[in-house]
């Protein structure tokens, strides 16, 4: 049985080779891609899904925007990282899906409760501004996700400041609910993700496959990889939001470990760091679990596997 899956994002570079990998899936039963404000505003992360949805194809999935600012804060974009238009670099073509009228929060609501129990995972590759306010207005869908799998946070290092990466940074206030319920959350934070790299070989496998989708994603890692050499000092672009995707698609990727995490809302120097508890035993009731290793070969597969999978659009 695939698994179910809602991505809610903010494309984003990343975001989008996270679209692909879900779409290209067979592991994966995709069944609405959310935004959110983060990477930049709401309605250009909102044309860029629709976008990357004509790239790869993806139709009969609902699209639904979400929050156009955190819960608390001001709104904070990353153009140096993500360009102005959120996914500088390709040519990106005029959409064709229209989205879905409900606000992402009463589609993530309406999802979870019409669904078993224990079905339906949650993708959140961006702030965490949706996910909070759909606890908050529908606690009943808590019990009935299967889990969170998120990408944010880091216990080793931030992006957004020295200890806080941007998603849980932009809004801590969110990322402080989602993490303070009693859903399973397994963070795949800076930690993982910085082992995700973009090196030459990988953009040389990706290369070999040789269709519109695939040439796509090389046009976002040129670019990505172009901001973080110049404005983080990386060799190759980390490739964040795929990482989560990964996860659910096999576990065995991604080692983990259960440690309980929660999010400094009041530090002057550390505000929206995830702060883990390294100290054995996690206690029984510890519902929070970490991303530590990945298997860096078999990643790139499962993400060269779903461009093949996707094939030659139109
Ligand atoms: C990536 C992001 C934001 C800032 C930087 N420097 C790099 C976006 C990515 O889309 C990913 O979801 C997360 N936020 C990584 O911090
Ligand atoms: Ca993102």
């Amino acid at each position: 049985m695939p698994k179910k899956i809602i991505l809610d994002c903010d494309p984003g570079h990343d975001d989008a080779i996270a679209m692909l990998l879900a779409h290209g899936s067979p592991e994966i039963d995709l069944l609405a891609v959310t935004t959110v404000v983060g990477n930049q505003t709401l309605e250009k992360v909102t044309r860029n899904a629709l976008s990357v949805a004509k790239i790869a194809g993806i139709t009969g999935v609902p699209f639904a925007a979400g929050c156009a600012r955190p819960l608390v804060r001001q709104i904070e974009t990353a153009p140096d990282i993500h360009g102005e238009s959120g996914l500088d670099g390709p040519v990106l073509p005029e959409p064709e899906l229209e989205l879905d009228p409900r606000h992402a929060v009463d589609l993530i609501i309406d999802l979870v409760m019409s669904h078993e129990p224990g079905t339906i995972t949650l993708v959140p590759t961006a702030g965490l501004t949706n996910i909070a306010l759909a606890a908050r207005k529908e606690p009943r869908i808590v019990e009935r996700v299967k889990e969170v799998v998120l990408m944010g946070g880091g216990y080793h290092v931030g992006n957004w400041s020295a200890v806080a990466e941007f998603n849980i940074k932009i809004d801590p206030e969110a990322a402080h609910i989602v993490f303070n319920e009693s859903w399973p959350v397994v963070m795949v934070g800076l930690d993982l993700t910085h082992q995700a790299l973009a090196t030459d070989e990988v953009v040389e496998q990706i290369k070999a496959v040789g269709t519109k989708p695939a040439q796509f994603v090389l046009e976002l890692l040129e670019f990505f990889g172009e901001t973080y050499r110049d404005a983080q000092g990386f060799d190759f672009p980390p490739v964040h939001d795929p990482c989560a995707v990964a996860y659910v698609i096999d576990p065995t990727i991604v080692t983990t470990q259960k440690v309980p995490v929660d999010i400094e809302l009041t530090g002057t120097l550390t505000l929206g760091m995830t702060v883990a508890d390294f100290r054995a035993p996690a206690p029984d009731d510890c519902t929070t679990s970490v991303a530590v290793d990945l298997d860096h070969k078999r990643f790139w597969d499962l993400i060269t596997d779903a461009l093949v999978t996707i094939g030659d659009v139109e």
